[in-house]
């Protein structure tokens, strides 16, 4: 498996989720002009020129929540998401959705995008307290968004990273806070922002 990723961005999500699950895979650094190792354009693979993205045999993903689920699924049974067709399996794709729309592209996307407006970052901070403020009730005296680790955690955890650059603080969301601090000391996390991290130096 192949799985193309930028340091720090939200692809350090699958970076968790095959350490979690010791499962093996090339992590294929995409430069900014996008041309990859093997001379193709990273946009033969993920047309909109974003990552993560996939590739496993005949199977190529773009999508954070799919690539992840993608992921989960051949990992053993438990260890990054909970089996299909049970109601746990379903909070899954709720939490891996509101990451996505209403954290990561509702909340940060306007905060640290080069081609953000202000009244864009506006809209965005004003945001913050309802987003943030369901995380903290949710995830205050629990280790996880749903009862076990997931991959939904893996990503929350990416898209936390991001909170002081974007200009925001935890400090009023202590649970949030004392859950981001928990999460980084987990191994599968600790190794993955200690493997990305000098590749963002010198980025
Ligand atoms: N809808 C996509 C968004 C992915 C995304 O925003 N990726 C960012 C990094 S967090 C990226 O690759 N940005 C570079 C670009 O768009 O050129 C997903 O959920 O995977």
């Amino acid at each position: 498996m192949k799985l193309y990723f930028i340091p720090f961005a939200c692809s350090l999500a699958t970076r968790i989720a095959i350490n979690e699950a010791e499962l093996d895979a090339d992590f294929i650094q995409v430069v900014p002009d996008g041309t990859l190792p093997d001379g193709r354009a990273f946009s033969e693979i993920s047309p909109m020129g974003y990552v993560p993205a996939m590739e496993a045999g005949s199977v190529t993903l773009t999508e954070g929540p799919a690539v992840l689920t993608y992921i989960a699924d051949l990992a053993a049974e438990g260890v990054l998401a909970p089996p299909p067709y049970t109601r746990e399996r379903y909070e899954l794709t709720k939490w891996l959705n509101f990451i996505s729309t209403e954290i990561h592209k509702g909340v940060f996307a306007p905060l640290m995008s080069r081609h953000s407006t202000e009244g864009a970052r506006e809209w965005s901070r004003d945001l913050v307290a309802k987003r943030f403020g369901l995380l903290e009730a949710h995830l205050t005296g629990r280790d996880y968004l749903l009862d076990s680790f997931s991959v939904a955690d893996a990503y929350l955890l990416a898209v936390l990273n991001w909170t002081e650059f974007a200009g925001l603080s935890l400090e009023d969301w202590p649970g949030l806070k004392a859950w981001r601090a928990a999460m980084r000391a987990r191994p599968s996390v600790a190794a993955a922002m200690a493997t990305e991290m000098p590749l963002r130096q010198a980025a």
